[in-house]
């Protein structure tokens, strides 16, 4: 892999995880504010929200798309041996340091507290927009350079099946591909001018469903990095060999499918959109949980070979043979703790995905509690131990503390599992979710005290404390590794699961157009009712709001 193109893979390493030390303070910050270690609204001249907004958009937006990208990068570059074009790469990182610059602005200054999910009617400055805006399309510009080289490699290799690493990032970049496209239009269309000032008013639940129509996708963007090292490097080095490379071709395409058409799931309670839609969706979101199936039985088989490989006898004993602790394939540990946090954050997806189950637990502390297990669990375990692995490759450096690095997963996972119960077992008991509770429920002097969320959240703060630790020890580990001192060329190889069964090739799960065909479908029967809903049920629009205050704010010129 050519210089220039190390360098712009490693930009887009570090600038995300410099941006991330930012992210873990204020992850630290929301357990001791809910925790009601502190009685305040503002921190170091910080305001919850716009802390809580900086959480979520550096640690979910920022980390995982510039990850994304240059993970992407890597995966073409070393598949399909053919190098990203410069120009594009340069222009697409040029695009995403731009735009998050802009967003880091106007959320560091106090002028988009909008939180990470940004539909109206909270209000941010437009630079936030367009800043988000920049992101998404720099990421497009590195997605639309791989389809040139994929169509050239395939030209020149007809009978050749795509690698299932490359498909996987193919098929997830056009998930975020047409789900940015919805979020583009809320973004241009509906909010800037709405925030410049140009419409007085904005049709909120428009806004909350192209919103969602990329923000459940998004977490499918986020998950299938992790998936693909799942199955192209987890069973190799586990010491065995991927069970069926066919089970995760049908993963993905599945996933293409399903990812964008159940956003409304996250709508349940909204009043606009009609219960036939929100069924639909719901079944739907059913239906996307099954290649996550697929994945679950395939890697367990794929894990259960590596053990028997490395001598396990009997029906458990090949889980204990596994190289948990092996600081030579780090990459394990990293990856098998994401696992078994999913289990969890998959079983809690489907109790959200059930709709009356979801009436329980809509906007209570349990989401957060959800959401940890996946994306703060594999997705994020993964982005780290990757982070690392190509930083120690492309720099040809050697990693820095390799006995911590090989301990940070597991002390990630112990914090997750301690503060994802914490604020699950808070929302079963109807502890709300997006509360600086430290002013109020919190606060024993307040009349609202509640005693009952005092255990809960004191279990979220000792599971934060840990996963604060741990997120200290990565960066020691990734700073420590990218300014030591070179030791070996720079290069990139990725371990290669080997397959268990020579399977033959299936044209239809090499190829994109039915399934990019029926995609169009499904999306369009699932979106085009619910987009009518938003249209006809909500002809009033709404003015802006503030999260810190329940009354819309008040222009200037209405106050005259
Ligand atoms: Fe979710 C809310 C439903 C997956 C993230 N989700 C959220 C939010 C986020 C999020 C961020 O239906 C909050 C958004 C907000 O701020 O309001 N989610 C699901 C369902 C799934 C699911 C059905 N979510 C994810 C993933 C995420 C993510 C993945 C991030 C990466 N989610 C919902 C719903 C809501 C929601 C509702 C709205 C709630 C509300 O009312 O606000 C499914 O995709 C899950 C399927 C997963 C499985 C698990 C398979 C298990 C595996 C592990 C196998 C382990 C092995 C290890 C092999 C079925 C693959 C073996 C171990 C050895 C030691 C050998
Ligand atoms: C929200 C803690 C790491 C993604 C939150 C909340 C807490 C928290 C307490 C607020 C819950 C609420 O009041 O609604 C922590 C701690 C972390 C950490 C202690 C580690 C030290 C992460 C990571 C990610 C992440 C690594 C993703 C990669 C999010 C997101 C939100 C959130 C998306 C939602 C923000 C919103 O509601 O607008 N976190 N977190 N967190 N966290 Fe984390």
């Amino acid at each position: 892999i050519s210089k220039p193109i190390r360098n712009i893979i490693l930009i887009e390493l570090f600038v995300p995880v410099l941006l991330l030390t930012i992210g873990i303070y204020h992850g630290l910050m929301q357990v001791i504010y809910r925790a009601g270690v502190i009685h305040q609204s503002s921190f170091a001249k910080l305001d919850y929200y716009q802390g809580l907004t900086l959480h979520g958009v550096i640690n979910a937006i920022v980390l995982t798309t510039f990850f994304a990208v240059a993970f992407g990068h890597a995966t073409v570059a070393f598949h399909l041996k053919r190098e990203p074009n410069y120009k594009a790469s340069m222009l697409s990182l040029c695009l995403m340091v731009g735009g998050t610059l802009m967003a880091a602005w106007a959320m560091l200054a106090g002028k988009a507290s909008v939180l990470y999910t940004f539909y109206a009617p909270l209000k941010a400055h437009p630079l936030f927009y367009l800043g988000t805006a920049l992101l998404i399309v720099g990421s497009w510009v590195a997605f639309f350079d791989w389809v040139t080289i994929y169509l050239k490699w395939k030209k020149d290799n007809r009978e050749v099946n795509t690698p299932l690493a490359v498909l996987g990032t193919l098929i997830n970049f056009t998930i975020w591909f047409v789900c940015t496209l919805a979020v583009a239009y809320e973004v241009l269309v509906l909010l800037i001018p709405w925030s410049m000032g140009w419409t007085p008013t904005v049709n909120v639940s428009l806004t909350r469903t192209l919103f969602w129509f990329f923000g459940h996708a998004l977490v499918y963007f986020w998950l299938l990095p992790a998936y693909i090292m799942f199955y192209t490097i987890l069973p190799k080095v586990a010491g065995g060999k991927l069970y069926s490379e066919l089970a995760g071709r049908i993963a993905f395409f599945v996933f293409l499918l399903l990812s964008i058409p159940i956003g409304v799931h996250h709508q349940f309670g909204d009043p606009a959109i009609g219960r036939g839609i929100k069924l639909t969706q719901g079944i739907l979101t059913f239906g996307v949980a099954i290649p996550s199936f697929i994945t679950a039985f395939t890697i367990a088989a794929s894990l259960e070979y590596a053990g028997r490989k490395r001598g396990a006898k009997g029906l458990w004993n090949w889980v204990w043979k596994l190289p948990f602790f092996d600081k030579n394939v780090y990459l394990f540990g990293y990856l098998i703790n994401g696992l078994i946090l999913f289990i969890f954050g998959g079983l809690t997806g489907l109790v959200n995905a059930s709709y009356s189950l979801n009436n329980v637990i809509h906007n209570t502390a349990w989401v957060p509690g959800h959401f940890h297990l996946t994306v703060a669990g594999p997705v994020f375990l993964a982005i780290l131990g990757m982070s690392i692995f190509m930083t120690s490759q492309l720099t040809g450096k050697k990693i820095f503390l390799p006995k911590i690095n090989t301990i940070v997963p597991y002390l990630w996972t112990v914090g997750v599992l301690i503060f994802s119960t914490g604020l699950m077992w808070g929302g079963l008991l109807g502890e709300p979710r997006r509360t600086n509770l430290g002013l109020t429920y919190l606060n024993p002097e307040s009349e609202l005290y509640n005693p009952y969320w005092v255990i809960t959240t004191m279990l979220g703060l000792a599971g934060g404390g840990i996963m604060f630790t741990a997120g200290l020890l990565y960066f020691v580990v990734f700073f420590g590794t990218f300014f030591s001192k070179r030791t070996a060329e720079p290069v990139i190889d990725f371990p290669v699961s080997e397959v268990y069964h020579t399977e033959k090739r299936i044209p239809i799960f090499d190829t994109f157009r039915p399934w990019l065909i029926a995609m169009a479908i499904i999306l369009f029967m699932a979106y085009l009712p619910a987009i009518m809903d938003t249209l006809n049920n909500n002809r009033k629009g709404a003015p802006p709001y503030l999260p810190t205050d329940p009354a819309p704010v008040i222009s200037t010129s209405e106050k005259k």
